[in-house]
């Protein structure tokens, strides 16, 4: 990294914290209304006078971004450079597979990585839990069971880690931030309480903070409690190019624009079908699709 560069390890509007060539950490501003950084961009900053603020001028080429689809259907970019998408799932409480093949999506359509991450281990996993990730192995998927309380279960999990910039993400609750904390070895991010009352969490990660990991040339991204993904706005024929366990059958469904709903001598429903590829899976695909469509007006599509 040139002197004059720095990496963002923390975005909230305007104001920063970035992480300089030296390891340091510290606070800056975004100058200009118009740039917009996010954490893991890296960007060219300036200091007027030595204890003047820092500034970030320009960000550099975005090697991947791994993108959402905000509140207003519109593209959001949540981080910028990260290698692997590390996309946890718990059976307490219960996460959406429906979620998680939206978060494997937006891996898939960003060229980043995917690794699912099987969470609290110690409580259990139901045998609904077990099929649901076998189905995503049988994808193509690998999976690292885990206890944040248990050191000796991250072991595999640390290897999969290093020489990556890994996000975390899934549902509020899933343990992101406590996984964060066993892996750091620290009690850096502050753990969700969940009420006893109503079962509801209060959101303690306000903001993506990325933290460099004490082995290997390894990053990791903590990111806020959501509630919904969906990955930034495609058209449908790109959708299937989320579901990883469809490119073995590229090329030999009868139509080449098949968009594997219901159309005659497709193999993607054929495999289906047989049960090669997953009823839910596929499931889950073709509610992707008709979310597409409702976010891209219909002339932007073909
Ligand atoms: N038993 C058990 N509980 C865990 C584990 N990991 C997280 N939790 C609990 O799950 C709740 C949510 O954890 P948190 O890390 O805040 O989730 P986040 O919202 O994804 O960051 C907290 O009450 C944690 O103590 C684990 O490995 N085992
Ligand atoms: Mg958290
Ligand atoms: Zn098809």
């Amino acid at each position: 990294m040139n002197p004059d560069e720095a990496r963002v390890v923390e975005s909230y509007g305007r104001r920063v914290v970035l992480s300089l060539p030296d390891g340091q950490r510290q606070p800056a501003e975004v100058f200009g209304k118009r740039l917009r950084v996010v954490c893991g961009d890296e960007v060219r900053v300036s200091q007027h006078a030595e204890n003047s603020a820092l500034q970030v001028l320009d960000v550099l080429p975005r090697k991947t971004h791994f993108t959402r689809t905000n509140s207003q259907g519109q593209a959001e970019v949540l981080a910028a450079n990260i290698t692997q998408l590390v996309v946890l799932m718990s059976d307490h409480p219960v996460s959406d597979p429906f979620i998680v093949d939206r978060y494997l999506a937006g891996a898939e359509l960003g060229g980043i990585k995917a690794l699912l991450v099987a969470t609290k281990q110690d409580l259990g996993q139901s045998e609904e839990f077990q099929a649901h990730i076998l189905a995503y192995q049988q994808a193509g998927y690998g999976v690292c069971n885990v206890s944040a309380r248990d050191q000796a279960t991250l072991h595999t999990l640390r290897q999969a880690l290093s020489n990556e910039v890994s996000m975390l993400v899934g549902e509020s609750g899933v343990g992101k931030s406590t996984l964060t904390n066993a892996l750091l070895g620290t009690n850096t991010q502050r753990i969700r309480e969940i009420s006893e009352s109503t079962g509801e969490g209060r959101h303690t990660t306000v903001s993506s903070i990325l933290f460099d990991l004490p082995e290997g040339n390894a990053a990791l991204i903590d990111s806020p409690g959501v509630r919904d993904y969906a990955p930034a706005p495609v058209n449908d024929l790109q959708v299937s190019f989320g579901w990883r366990e469809f490119a073995r059958y590229t090329g030999q469904c009868k139509f080449n624009n098949c968009l594997h709903l219901r159309e005659p001598g497709c193999a993607i429903l054929a495999a289906v079908k047989t049960g090669e590829i997953s009823q839910r899976r596929h499931e889950s695909y073709k509610r992707l699709v008709n979310l597409m469509r409702q976010l891209l007006p219909s002339y932007e599509r073909h």
